[in-house]
């Protein structure tokens, strides 16, 4: 059983983790989602979270006594838990890092808002022997936050989870997970359904066939040439 937490000063917006797969997933037992408020870490009036940057210079940087406060409370018994904090500046998630991710047993997100987190949090857990800490960017885009791009890793990771998908025939075919005869990652090909012709556009002829091995033999070209494609644009 995988558990995800999530520390956020916008835990509603997080609420998408509770649709769907991940949903179903949650309540079929495979899974659990705990979502976090930052701010239950803070006894001050006006609950605040961050403070101006050392050095000087544009906006608000997290503070690490929440962070640290709110992990803490969170990582109780286990042995292995991997911290993951969001940034733009961290390794780029792929296929590969989800399939990782799907080892682990607790996996905490670190959602930041304003310029970042006190870089003293992730090296106070790199320290710690009980801890993994990963620093992940899901593209080269700055967001406001970390929240979308956590949810973007729950979401590819849990489908890997078994029993998380309920035709898991579909993980073996899909998008980035064909592996070619040279084993590299292809795209996936192209999908049609009824109707045959739609608006003047007809479905191609080798799908109608009933040739599995022509149908094989198509599909792979398809998904070679568009994967030869990607990186032309
Ligand atoms: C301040 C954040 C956390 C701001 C982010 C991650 C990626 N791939 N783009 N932007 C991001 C994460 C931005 O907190």
């Amino acid at each position: 059983m995988l558990r995800f937490d999530l520390i956020s000063i916008f835990p509603e917006y997080l609420a998408p983790l509770k649709l769907s797969l991940l949903g179903k997933a949650v309540d079929k037992g495979l899974i659990t989602i705990n979502i976090h408020d930052l701010r239950d870490q803070t006894m001050d009036v006006h609950h605040s979270v961050d403070d101006t940057p050392y050095g000087g210079g544009a906006g608000m940087v997290m503070s690490a006594a929440p962070w640290g406060d709110a992990i803490d409370q969170i990582s109780n018994d286990l042995d292995q838990i991997d911290l993951i904090i969001l940034t733009p500046a961290g390794k780029k998630f792929d296929q590969a890092m989800a399939a990782e991710f799907t080892k682990c047993k607790q996996l905490i997100f670190a959602c930041g808002r304003y310029e970042g987190i006190d870089a003293r949090v992730g090296k106070h857990y790199e320290n710690k022997s009980n801890f993994k800490v990963h620093e992940v960017s899901i593209g080269d885009y700055v967001l406001g936050g970390g929240e979308v791009a956590a949810m973007v890793i729950i979401e590819a990771t849990a489908r890997l989870l078994p029993g998380v998908l309920g035709n898991p025939e579909s993980l073996k075919e899909e998008s980035h997970s064909i592996i070619s005869s040279s084993d590299d990652l292809l795209v996936e090909y192209p999908n049609y359904t009824k109707p045959a012709v739609w608006r003047g556009l007809e479905v191609p002829e080798v799908l109608l066939s009933g040739n599995h091995g022509q149908i094989a033999k198509w599909r792979k070209e398809q998904a070679e040439r568009r994967t030869d494609q990607l990186g032309k644009e």
